[in-house]
């Protein structure tokens, strides 16, 4: 009886321990990834920002707007100049929208 008691309790758990794997792949995959075009505005690695006039957001139901992008990586924006049409990837970052990808249209 109490060899039952103990195997129930570990059951639970494993079951707590699974969901909580669980929970966390979903908060993972709350780091989803949106993209879009734009047009290049202003580029101030020096704050870390890149602003943009982007088309629709899809994904997050965003009209067309110009605004400021963090940017994960200056490397990013190697090669990348003001006025230049783009393809990007973000995420949302700590209340921030963070370029991770960018490369301007051919
Ligand atoms: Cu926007």
């Amino acid at each position: 009886m109490k060899r039952n008691v103990m195997s129930v309790f570990v059951s639970v758990c494993v079951v707590f321990v699974l969901a909580g794997l669980i929970t966390m792949q979903f908060a993972d995959a709350g780091a989803v990834s949106h993209e879009g075009t734009a047009t290049v505005k202003a580029i101030e690695l020096d704050k870390n920002i890149v602003k943009l006039a982007h088309g629709p957001i899809a994904s997050l139901k965003w009209p067309a707007m110009v605004m400021n992008f963090k940017v994960k990586d200056h490397a990013l924006m190697q090669g990348i100049k003001v006025g230049d049409s783009v393809t990007f990837t973000f995420i949302q970052s700590n209340g921030d929208y963070m370029v991770t990808h960018i490369q301007p249209d051919k």
